[in-house]
């Protein structure tokens, strides 16, 4: 694992570096199954459940307030990327044209291709999360979930979804795909919280 790409952290980012994780320059790319290819013309991100059902097109993410970020990107397959550059809208700011159920405590996470990843409602309200359609000043890649993901710095990049298509509002938890398949139902980097018991 580690080599020319992959870097124990120096003394001055080792303090940003959760355990057992390894520092890398690049944007590695990870994802379970193929990209599927998306048209900006006709991408949707639908909000159900315990919310007030809503469709936001394109033009609507667009319309927001659009913010750069610098955001650490932790993988749980051990590699970090530190200060990744982005460009989106604040997660807070799409919310506050969300009407949610006070019911609602858990959020699916829901994705063109099919995956899924849950997330607790307050892990989701997060000042810092964002949904990115830049990555280094270009327009964000197809393999890296254009044209919109949620990135959540605070948490194990699975849930962070790329092409991100839905958010199913939930009064229970329910499990995501690599949730269902061991990994651990929130994803703390700090507390290297991987798998579940
Ligand atoms: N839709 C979708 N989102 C996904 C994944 C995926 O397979 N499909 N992989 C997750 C995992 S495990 C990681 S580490 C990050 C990787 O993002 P990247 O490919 O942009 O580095 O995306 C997350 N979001
Ligand atoms: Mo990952």
């Amino acid at each position: 694992m580690i080599g020319k790409f992959f870097q124990k952290p120096t003394p001055e980012n080792s303090d940003r570096t959760p355990p057992g994780q390894y520092l890398t320059k690049g944007f590695p790319v990870l994802t379970y199954g193929d990209t599927p290819q998306i048209d900006r013309a006709t991408w949707q991100l639908r909000v159900w459940g315990l919310a007030q059902e809503k469709i936001f097109t394109w033009e609507d993410i667009m319309s927001l307030p659009q913010h750069e970020f610098t955001a650490d990107f932790h993988c749980v397959t051990r590699w970090s990327r530190l200060d990744a550059q982005w460009g989106g809208v604040k997660v807070l700011d799409l919310m506050q044209l969300v009407e949610i159920d006070p019911k609602a405590a858990h959020i699916m996470e829901h994705c063109y291709g099919g995956y899924t990843t849950n997330i607790a409602l307050e892990d989701f309200l997060r000042a810092e999360n964002f949904f990115a359609h830049t990555l280094f000043g270009e327009p964000l890649p197809p393999d890296h979930g254009a044209p919109l993901r949620l990135v959540v710095p605070h948490l194990y990049a699975w849930k962070s979804a790329k092409w991100i298509n839905g958010l199913e509002f939930l009064a229970e938890e329910k499990l995501g795909f690599w949730e269902r398949n061991g990994y651990h139902t929130r994803g703390e980097p700090w507390a290297e919280e991987r798998y579940s018991n």
